[in-house]
């Protein structure tokens, strides 16, 4: 997306602006990490070790490293088409639950120097990363079925040791993603051996997050309870409609869910913790080769779009190499055309060319400007007015199909209902009934012919706050 031409920033007008105080802050609010965050949207998951050519989802962790042996392996070309679908970064499993190591760690042979591969695959594709504009981020799983000492606090040691390695040889994170699935009650640790840890005493979280804050400052950390941004509780590819970016902080562990309350947040929650909505292009997370004609098409992977990104979440998309070491043609081909589908989608912003009264403006000025560009400044209302309309008439009819939302997340969230409607021939017709916005909320609806449409802020938790309205 063109972001300074399709967003549209709403501001008071400029002699209201300069005097009128900013609202004060409410509830729990985003870090200077989490805002930047928030921007990227959208990148993807890479996942790549053994199971690929062993053809599982979850490696037993007695692979030989032989077994890693792709044959074509380019992290250019996933870069290339990563970046031509206007998908912002790369999530690489480092390490997956199966133990093997896609770098050149000093902490374990079972590692890639010692496959066939051969070279170090965290490096290349960071350069890869690097080279093409995107970020990088890695996945290193807690739950590792090939060490020997997994259970015991050597692997804690060993664990922060690689994670050490991970922040430190390649360049910036921008998020590293610790998975909740592990070897608590019911699964094998080893090779073969049942092994059983506390899922909530075991790892001691917060002194590695330590880590990740001294080696990587700006990186968002996910995991089921954060700390920065946390799973929306479901593999399928949906946030709440109500969706909270707050949430008890204190009461979520990596492993340790209240799926529910991971998909719709908590209203009001004591941290600031935006939902993360994680899926794969395909059925599993590994590529096999028995899944080539079950890749999500583009309608479904719109669908995901609205659903994750239109619903105040940010997309995880999992695209997994194939054998050869290559994104596979129909996914490459899925995930370019669905970056271009969002592009089109979201070409010509209507609000741009409409005229916006809103029913009350800080400051008591009853009339404001839209400005053209981002960061120029936002709506808001006077503190005690939690409802209001904000009106865009335009001069002919014009045909709408979606709305875009955009709460001054800074301050906080806020509005907690919200309803959108069209004139059309002369009478106001709802559109929709919807509870939370946050940084962005997207509705489609039935195309109308309209000359006006009219956001309604039905309720909220404080004064309204709204940075961008979309009209398409
Ligand atoms: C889950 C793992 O068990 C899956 O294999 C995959 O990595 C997914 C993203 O997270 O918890």
């Amino acid at each position: 997306m063109k972001k300074p031409l399709l967003m549209l920033a709403l501001a008071v007008l400029a002699a209201a602006c300069t005097k009128v105080s900013e609202p004060a802050p409410c509830g729990p609010v985003p870090s200077e990490r989490q805002l930047q965050w928030h921007q990227l949207e959208r990148y993807v998951f890479i996942h790549f070790t053994t199971n690929t050519f062993t053809d599982l989802e979850w490696g037993y962790g007695n692979e030989s490293e032989e077994t890693f042996n792709p044959t074509a392996c380019d992290p250019r070309q996933w870069a290339d088409i990563i970046s031509r679908a206007g998908f912002k970064g790369i999530v690489l499993t480092a390490k997956h639950h199966d133990g093997f190591c896609l770098w050149d760690t000093k902490y374990t042979e079972h590692n890639i120097m010692n496959s066939p591969y051969g070279r170090d695959l965290v490096k290349e594709v960071s350069d890869a990363c690097r080279e093409y504009g995107l970020k990088f981020g890695v996945y290193l799983s807690p739950w590792d079925r090939n060490h020997a000492d997994y259970g015991t606090p050597a692997y804690i040691e060993y664990y922060r040791n690689q994670l050490t390695e991970l922040l430190t040889n390649y360049g910036d994170i921008f998020e590293v993603w610790f998975d909740g699935a592990n070897g608590g009650d019911g699964w094998y640790g080893g090779a073969d051996e049942r092994r059983t840890i506390d899922n909530l005493t075991y790892y001691d979280w917060p002194t590695t997050w330590e880590i990740v804050r001294q080696k990587q400052p700006q990186a968002i950390m996910f995991s089921d309870g954060g700390p920065d941004c946390r799973w929306v509780g479901n593999e399928a590819g949906f946030a709440g409609e109500m969706n909270w970016s707050t949430l008890n902080k204190a009461e979520f562990a990596p492993g340790h869910a209240d799926t529910y309350a991971l998909n719709h947040g908590q209203e009001d929650g004591t941290d600031w913790l935006p939902a993360e909505v994680d899926v794969s292009i395909r059925p599993g997370w590994f590529y096999h080769e028995r899944e080539d004609d079950r890749v999500k098409s583009v309608d479904q992977l719109m669908d995901i779009y609205y659903k994750s990104i239109g619903r105040n979440g940010n997309l995880i998309l999992n695209v997994p190499p194939d054998r050869r070491g290559l994104i596979h043609p129909t996914d490459s081909a899925n995930l370019i055309e669905f970056g271009r589908a969002i592009e089109a989608e979201f070409a010509e912003n209507l609000a741009q060319s409409a005229d916006f009264k809103a029913s009350d403006v800080r400051g008591h000025s009853r009339r404001f400007a839209a400005s053209k560009v981002v960061g120029e400044g936002y709506w808001a209302t006077d503190d005690d007015v939690t409802t209001a309309t904000l009106t865009a008439s335009f001069r002919k009819p014009v045909r709408v199909s979606k709305v875009l939302l955009q709460e001054h997340i800074a301050l906080g969230q806020r509005v907690q209902r919200f309803s959108v409607e069209a004139m059309v021939d002369g009478q106001w017709q709802t559109l929709d009934e919807q509870t939370t916005i946050g940084y962005k909320r997207m509705i489609r609806f039935d195309p109308v012919v309209a000359t006006a449409i009219r956001v309604n802020i039905l309720a909220s938790k404080a004064c309204i706050a709204l940075d961008n309205v979309g009209i398409y």
